[in-house]
């Protein structure tokens, strides 16, 4: 499968549509979900485009995918979260219901989310 560049997140990449950022460097921006789920709902993207998880961890450099979940951490500090925790979901593939084909993790939290699911 190629990858997309009409996706909605590479849209956001090049600033064609607009979006909430709450962190950004040279290789990820993170920005808060148009839909949250719960009270804080942050995506977390590689600025190279990826399709999905598999896709990241598979054909990306490995410095790159350990910078990248270094990060995710880092933002969760940010956030505020390390001390009440949160959920990080990365939808893969169809089974997933994956909506957007570029790579992405949530970050949820805010509230006791219970056992599975979003
Ligand atoms: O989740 C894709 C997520 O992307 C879903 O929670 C909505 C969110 N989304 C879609 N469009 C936007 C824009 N424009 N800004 C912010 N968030 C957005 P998935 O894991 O692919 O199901």
């Amino acid at each position: 499968m190629a990858y997309d560049n009409d996706n909605v997140f590479a849209k956001i990449l090049r600033g064609e549509i607009p979006n909430t950022t709450v962190y950004e460097d040279e290789s990820v921006l993170a920005f808060n979900d148009i839909a949250p789920r719960t009270p804080v709902h942050v995506l977390v993207i590689p600025k190279r485009p990826y399709i999905d998880m598999d896709d990241f961890v598979l054909n990306g450099a490995p410095e790159e995918v350990s910078n990248f979940f270094s990060k995710v951490v880092e933002i969760t500090h940010q956030l505020g979260l390390r001390e009440d925790g949160y959920r990080l979901v990365a939808n893969t593939g169809k089974n997933s219901g994956q909506l957007v084909p570029h790579f992405h993790i949530h970050i949820m939290s805010g509230k006791p989310l219970g056992e599975a699911g979003m």
